[in-house]
């Protein structure tokens, strides 16, 4: 009896102490912004405007100057960000429109999925822009619960001062149909005006509140993806005129609210020491709307270019407790490696699949000399391999580009301006001490040409290339829609 009540105990003590050896793995909270550039936040040089959340997250976590994502544009930056691939692996590019012929892959496991799989509740609010039809929305790629729009919201029927158009088969944004707004699978209204693109925010804010809410008591996943700072651009009447920086001072004062209101949902819950949260955009600022659009903090071009303007964006990932508070890290990362990484942390299985991310978990715990990442590829337009980085050195391929230069007009308010389209040579940039990618070092450095060359071979092999005509033998298809 003796020895069967030992065992007894210390089967109870076994128990409790397994239940402290395993805590529960971390929440995860991404909010990805659409169109941000990388000078936009006050704590990467923005204003006059005021962020004081999203500073206060960068404070309290890693904020990451050599983040970039995967390609400058919404669908396929998305598309890496769920799936921790380059978009061309897995057959994506672009921004799909709403009556697109491809999605993203339901057959390509996403980090809803591997983390639905681990027993999290995965709840998706905003855009998605990864397939508009039912078999492709969120609810479909791992996601329990889902609101928001499908596409970008100027994919609409609306002219840039919010009057409607009137259909006519000539004039190609007529054609849209009104924005939906979708809730699980369900189009439940549509957004008609420039006063509804105003409620977004504070809508995807409440949504986000609420999931986590009623999550606390288990692991969840939460990915707020929001519209704004996208044109068409707009505020609620809280945050409409108040910050004096102009419209788009306003919008951005009103998605670092919604950062404050999610932060506040994790401390009100307790969550606070037991979460991920990770605030970066989808690609930089789309320069020729003006006013209207953001600041690459001086970097080469914006969104649509491969130029660094394009690609690198603000990037701040926190974890009271495990990530020390005010790092600054200049590593090289990217969107693709948050899959890998948030995987390795919340204990969740890799896809079975090849990715390209790779896992930071290290560096991000504390790990200053571990380099996860020495090397990305630039692709844009149709899988164009435009450029290859390698430590400091970029090296870009002949190509043409859209630019925001002369003869590039800039628009107000609203209105956009005209790209211009420039040709690009072959070019050599050390962007440690030359980040605006302004000189060109080919000449002095014709080993590092080779170097970067090879290595962009590599790429053309297995990914593709455009430019060169390469099919990558490692290309997954997207999904085609019927
Ligand atoms: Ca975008």
């Amino acid at each position: 009896m003796r020895k069967i009540t030992q065992l007894f105990l210390s089967c109870v003590l076994l128990t409790s102490m397994a239940g402290i050896a395993a805590p529960a793995p971390p929440n995860i909270v991404i909010i990805f912004m659409d169109d941000m550039g990388y000078g936009d936040p006050v704590c990467y040089g923005g204003g006059p405007y005021r962020t004081p959340n999203i500073d206060a997250l960068a404070s309290q976590g890693m904020r990451l100057t050599n983040f970039y994502a995967a390609q400058a544009v919404c669908s396929a930056s998305r598309s890496a960000l769920m799936t921790g691939c380059y978009p061309t692996r897995i057959g994506i590019s672009g921004a799909f429109d709403h009556n697109a012929a491809i999605a993203l892959n339901p057959k390509e496991e996403t980090i809803a999925e591997l983390l639905k799989d681990r027993g999290y509740a995965t709840g998706m609010v905003g855009k998605w822009h990864l397939g508009n039809r039912v078999p492709f929305l969120p609810l479909q790629q791992g996601f329990d619960e889902y609101l928001g729009l499908p596409y970008s919201n100027d994919m609409w029927p609306v002219y840039y001062d919010g009057t409607p158009y009137k259909y006519d088969t000539a004039n190609y944004r007529s054609t849209y149909p009104m924005l939906p707004l979708i809730d699980g699978n369900t189009t439940t209204r549509t957004l008609n005006t420039l006063d509804d693109q105003a409620t977004l925010t504070k809508m995807y804010t409440e949504r986000a509140v609420s999931f986590i809410n009623k999550n606390k008591k288990k692991p969840f996943f939460l990915y707020l993806a929001h519209s704004m700072v996208h044109v068409p651009i707009a505020a609620s009447p809280a945050f409409k005129g108040k910050s004096g920086a102009g419209l788009f001072g306003d919008v951005m004062e009103e998605v670092d609210w919604s950062v404050g209101e999610v932060l506040k949902a994790l401390q009100e819950n307790q969550l606070e020491d037991n979460t991920i949260v990770i605030f970066t955009s989808d690609n930089g600022p789309w320069l020729n709307y003006g006013n209207h659009a953001g600041s690459s903090g001086g970097l080469r071009e914006g969104k649509g270019t491969a130029w660094d303007g394009g690609l690198k964006v603000p990037a701040i990932i926190s974890w009271p407790g495990k990530i020390k508070p005010g790092i600054v890290s200049s590593k090289l990362l990217s969107t693709i490696d948050i899959l890998p990484t948030l995987v390795k942390i919340c204990g969740a299985k890799m896809p079975v699949q090849k990715i390209d991310g790779v896992d930071f978990s290290k560096h991000l715990l504390g790990d200053d000399n571990f380099v996860a990442r020495d090397e990305f590829a630039y692709y844009y337009d149709y899988n164009n391999l435009k450029a290859i980085r390698k430590g400091p050195w970029k090296l870009v391929f002949p190509a043409s580009s859209r630019s925001y230069s002369p003869p590039a007009t800039i628009g107000n308010d609203g209105f956009p301006g005209e790209y211009s389209t420039e040709s690009v040579p072959l070019a050599l940039y050390n962007l440690y001490n030359d980040p605006g990618e302004d000189r060109d070092q080919k000449d002095q450095y014709p080993e590092v040409v080779k170097q970067l060359s090879k290595i962009a071979d590599k790429y053309r092999q297995a990914l593709g290339d455009g430019l060169t005509k390469s099919v990558g033998t490692e290309v997954r298809p997207a999904a085609t829609v019927r």
